[in-house]
């Protein structure tokens, strides 16, 4: 049921062997395109008629109203609510340390650059719905943002035909408990650029954030420049790095939990331990068709994404997880602490046998929104600084200026821009009294 690659005693590059499934966003941007031109031209009305015709329903209104969010809440399972807010606070303390406060380096004297913070103004946030609906990943993009200082907040979500045209309950419920009031019930490439473009009823945002399906991707890689972007969301990936001493029901479990998402999701096991690979292939082939998703699961994992890795040692495993970059991974190892500092390219690291994706994805107080497809390399997840811009506030007196004037002078002329040197030269040779 998942595949098996040896690497003991091979120098091949795990990139080649470790393939990732190929999700090909360019393919749908002429799907996308009169979408978002649409929405463009004629506002709110081409936003609901979208809705109506990809969504199968026409929203009473686009604007979800404040009653609609009110008995959300009201209506939702108390312990969904309990548990929420056990996230909420969570992620808001994890959130609240990642504040970044404004520096002042003095250059020289009479001479200072500030690095200002500010929250980007309004940001709209994409939750999906169909069969992801995730009020964790409102909660993972709202409490950043908010702890960020964004000021203006609005939320899109598909009208969802059982509901009467309304985005489902439970998001519309973690809105209410996070006090975001601004929703919407649009969906798709038609809500981003609803939130791009603002129509007569809705303000434009300067950044939208959250998970979408292809369309939504593609919508936002299109609209990217108008608006900020987080990155591009693609399937859910966990890696585990394990040896003799990991629990197999625990390993399979955590890579059913994340195959659990998508067809195309990638559950790798890296481990030096042969006994382990067995246990833990034995383990799968009791959960799994013990499990609800079963068929799913079982679809993911057959991939040729996902597969089970076998190392000499234990570098050779860091080697194969840095490489590989998931969005999620594991350490399951003897000094697991140890091994995590050792790593270099992960969207979160998971240490030991007490923590498990699945926490991480809903209360450990780390945010879920991470980077996939090996962005790990160069991306982080989603954060306070994602909705903040660092401005610098550069401030020189006369003196100062004419001090480093002859440096900015022989660089502008070695760049062959003498109006830059000009700049200067104006003011060195004819102060002014300012
Ligand atoms: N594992 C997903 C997030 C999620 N899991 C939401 C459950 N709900 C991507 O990190
Ligand atoms: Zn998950």
């Amino acid at each position: 049921m998942i595949r098996r690659i040896d690497l003991r005693g091979s120098s091949v590059d795990p990139r080649d062997v470790l393939p990732r499934a190929a999700v090909d966003v360019e393919s749908v941007l002429h799907t996308v395109r009169p979408i978002v031109e649409d929405v463009r031209q004629r506002g709110t009305e081409a936003v609901l008629e979208w809705g109506e015709k990809l969504d199968g329903v026409r929203p009473p209104s686009l604007r979800v109203p404040q009653a609609a969010l009110d008995s959300a809440l009201a209506n939702l399972d108390p312990a969904v609510r309990a548990a929420l807010e056990e996230a909420i606070r969570r992620a808001r303390l994890v959130h609240e340390d990642q504040r970044r406060t404004d520096t002042t380096t003095q250059v020289v004297p009479g001479g200072s650059v500030t690095e200002r913070w500010l929250p980007v103004e309004r940001v709209g946030l994409y939750v999906p719905g169909g069969r992801a609906v995730y009020p964790s990943s409102v909660v993972m993009n709202v409490v950043p943002a908010q702890v960020a200082g964004v000021a203006s907040f609005a939320v899109a979500s598909p009208p969802q035909k059982d509901f009467g045209g309304l985005p489902h309950p439970t998001i519309l419920a973690a809105c209410a408990l996070l006090d975001v009031h601004e929703v919407y019930a649009a969906g798709g490439a038609q809500a981003v650029a609803m939130f791009a473009y603002g129509t007569e009823d809705v303000a434009p945002v300067y950044m939208v954030t959250g998970p979408g399906n292809i369309y939504v991707t593609a919508a936002k890689r299109l609209l990217k420049g108008r608006i900020g972007i987080d990155s591009e969301a693609g399937p859910t990936e966990i890696a585990v790095l394990a040896d003799d001493t990991a629990d197999a029901a625990y390993v399979a479990a955590d890579l059913i939990s994340q195959a659990e998402h998508d067809v195309i999701a990638a559950s790798v096991l890296v481990t030096t331990s042969i006994e382990l690979a067995d246990a833990v292939e034995a383990e799968l082939a009791i959960q799994v068709p013990a499990t609800k998703h079963s068929e799913r699961i079982a679809e993911a994992l057959a991939g040729s994404q996902s597969g089970i890795v076998l190392v000499d040692t234990l570098d050779a495993g860091l080697a194969v997880v840095d490489a590989y970059a998931a969005e999620h991974l594991e350490i399951q190892t003897r000094d697991a602490r140890e091994v995590a500092l050792r790593v270099r390219n992960a969207g979160a690291i998971f240490v030991g046998a007490h923590a498990p994706v699945s926490l991480g994805d809903y209360a450990a107080g780390s945010n879920h929104v991470l980077p996939t497809g090996g962005c790990a390399c160069h991306s982080s997840g989603l954060s306070v600084q994602t909705f903040l811009r660092g401005i610098h506030v550069i401030d020189y007196d006369a003196d100062a200026l004419r001090d480093v004037a002859h440096h900015v002078i022989a660089l502008a002329n070695a760049e062959d821009l003498p109006g830059h040197a000009a700049a200067v030269e104006v003011r060195v040779n004819r102060p002014s009294g300012g």
